[in-house]
């Protein structure tokens, strides 16, 4: 299982994908809330790298991956986690079109067994749009750690599609998941969905419109019948705009449009207006997804989130938030500072002592003087300079930085720096976009697309670049060490260095304050969008897995790029500029 197509880590063109779907027996979409071990179960069963992080929203657009699994060659689509597909946000369309349009084999849709309900709701929402589907509630391990055991026998009855449970951290368990999936694909199981049923009037109108729309759709299509006739009764535009576009249809058809008419008397005659359609399809929903979590969950104890949430006292007060965040950020700093002085040392006389002996082998082949001048004054010496220099702080900043990522710290970051963004009239998600950029500028760039109103998503990404990122943070930490730790000695030389470093960050958000205000009052005139962002439960970080793909995916990249790729080339910055949908 797992073997991979590795050179999938580039972006892939339409026609890579097209080919890849041709030379795979099967496609499988991956769905589910965010933060729920989509992109996790995707690496593990593919063996690429996707972005994986403890916060939500880090998927901004479909990764697509080969599993090889039992002599089949399933292509799997990691798609942007959504809360609902009945909304217009842009994952959530990215999200919605792809398990719609994409003709996706099956679906797994990943759950998070720790919040059970919440995550049911897109589950029935999904089941009106498609029959094969495969649950996987993830996370075990998480919610046996807070006493939540989830009877997956009684919820596969209650939902009527296969129930597998996985811990995505531990490949092993994702065998189960690929073998339900195998199952469903080759018609072993028969599934037969519990849809939901919503109130009477509206399956009435549901009927009166069943018969008409049916004509006008495709054989193929059939499946999404009740749920194209629900859209209409919505009357939700987008949504509508996306089905006839996607699947050719016109429902400007006079007898689609008479039998509206009718629905809509009904719904008047009934006091429901038309704001108020989606309000009860949205209740009936929730309100199954209580009645099913409640007897398939049993908590052993009820106050299971105490302990993050007497953290997120602290972490995200008033009084203490954004002190406890500069301190951690310092310490960060000071460890990248002290801990890259050693092995900066070591690499360099490493470095001088290879150096000496390529010296002799020139001189022992009588190698002219400017020979010599080029290849190891120049060449040699600047690139092992540049080595010894970055890649020590690099080593040490990604990991740690990788480290907080994971645990959830983040979104608390953000939660913080919301109001002041507010006061900037930007989007509060600027600031998750902006902690991305002290990873790397292109990654926070790219990741403005979680930000839906483009005026925001332009502030972001024109403002991203003042926060450093980790390629530049070695430059930094020299200058600071050079030019100003130097007039000290022992441990006040680090941290005045620390300190130094730490200052240019904090103007850096500064700016980024300033500059968004200056936009949202001149050329970027707007109000700033609400936004709701979920503090996700602390997890504890996969040290040794944060090592290697920070040393490995992240340092070595950046250091082979030498420039960390921070769309300063204009080939990148369109990438990244198309990749934000700007
Ligand atoms: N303990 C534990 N952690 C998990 C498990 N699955 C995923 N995680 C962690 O949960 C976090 C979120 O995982 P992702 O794979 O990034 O989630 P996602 O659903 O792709 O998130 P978005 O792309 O933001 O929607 C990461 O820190 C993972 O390491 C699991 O089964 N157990
Ligand atoms: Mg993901």
């Amino acid at each position: 299982m797992g073997l991979t197509n590795r050179s999938m880590g580039k972006k892939l063109l339409s026609n890579d994908i097209d080919n890849l779907k041709k030379n795979s027996d099967y496609v499988i979409a991956i769905a589910g809330n965010p933060n729920v071990g989509k992109s996790t179960i995707f690496n593990g069963l593919t063996g690429m790298n996707q972005h994986t992080g403890n916060w939500p929203g880090k998927t901004v657009e479909n990764s697509n991956g080969i599993c090889n699994y039992k002599n089949k060659k399933f292509l799997l689509v990691d798609i942007p986690g959504t809360y609902s597909i009945m909304s217009n946000s842009q994952e959530e369309e990215i999200a919605r079109d792809y398990i719609c349009f994409g003709n996706p084999d099956a679906t797994v849709i990943i759950l998070d067994a720790t919040c059970l309900e919440r995550n049911l709701n897109l589950v029935y929402q999904i089941m009106e749009i498609t029959s094969n589907i495969v649950v996987c509630v993830n996370l075990l391990d998480e919610a046996k750690k807070k006493g939540i055991t989830v009877n997956l026998k009684l919820l596969e009855k209650r939902l009527g599609v296969p129930v597998v449970g996985t811990i995505a951290r531990k490949k092993k368990t994702l065998d189960k998941l690929m073998d339900k999936v195998t199952d469903v694909l080759e018609k072993r199981v028969v599934i037969k969905s519990n849809k939901i049923k919503y109130i009477p009037i509206i399956e009435d109108c549901i009927k009166i419109l069943e018969s008409k729309v049916q004509n006008i759709l495709p054989k193929r299509n059939e499946y999404l019948l009740r749920w194209i006739c629900l859209k209409l009764i919505d009357r939700d535009d987008r949504i509508l705009y996306s089905i006839q576009k996607n699947l050719e249809l016109n429902f400007d058809d006079k007898q689609i449009n008479d039998k509206l008419s009718e629905v809509q008397k009904i719904l008047e005659r009934n006091d429901i207006k038309k704001e108020d359609v989606r309000d009860k399809v949205v209740s009936s929903i929730v309100f199954e997804a209580e009645n099913v979590s409640r007897d398939v969950i049993q908590y052993k104890r009820s106050d299971y989130r105490s302990r993050d949430r007497k953290i997120d006292k602290i972490l995200t007060s008033k009084l203490f938030g954004i002190p406890i965040m500069i301190a951690f950020l310092a310490f960060i700093l000071w460890i990248t500072i002290v801990g890259a002085n050693y092995p900066s040392s070591l690499l360099s006389e490493l470095f001088g002592m290879i150096k000496e002996f390529l010296i002799k082998i020139l001189h022992s082949f009588g190698s002219p003087e400017w020979i010599r001048g080029i290849l190891i004054d120049g060449i040699y010496s600047t690139v092992t300079w540049v080595t010894a220099v970055m890649l020590p702080p690099m080593a040490i900043f990604f990991p740690l930085f990788t480290l907080l990522e994971d645990l959830g710290v983040l979104p608390r970051i953000a939660f913080n720096l919301d109001k002041y963004f507010k006061k900037a009239c930007s989007s509060g998600k600027q600031a998750l976009t902006m902690c991305m950029g002290l990873g790397c500028n292109a990654a926070g760039v790219v990741g403005t697309r979680i930000i839906d109103s483009p005026r925001e998503k332009l502030i972001s990404i024109l403002t991203n670049v003042f926060v450093p990122c980790n390629g530049r943070f070695p430059f930094l930490i020299t200058i600071a060490t050079v030019f100003v730790g130097s007039y000290f000695t022992g441990i006040f030389s680090s941290i005045v260095s620390t300190l130094t470093v730490l200052i240019v960050i904090i103007l850096g958000i500064m700016l980024t304050l300033i500059i968004s205000k200056i936009l949202s009052k001149t050329i970027l005139k707007g109000i700033p969008n609400s936004f709701i962002l979920e503090l996700p439960p602390y997890r504890r970080p996969q040290i040794g897995k944060i090592l290697v793909r920070s040393i490995f995916d992240r340092t070595l990249f950046v250091l082979r790029k030498s420039d960390c790729s921070c769309g300063t080339s204009r080939n990148s910055y369109l990438d990244i500029c198309k990749y934000s949908n700007i």
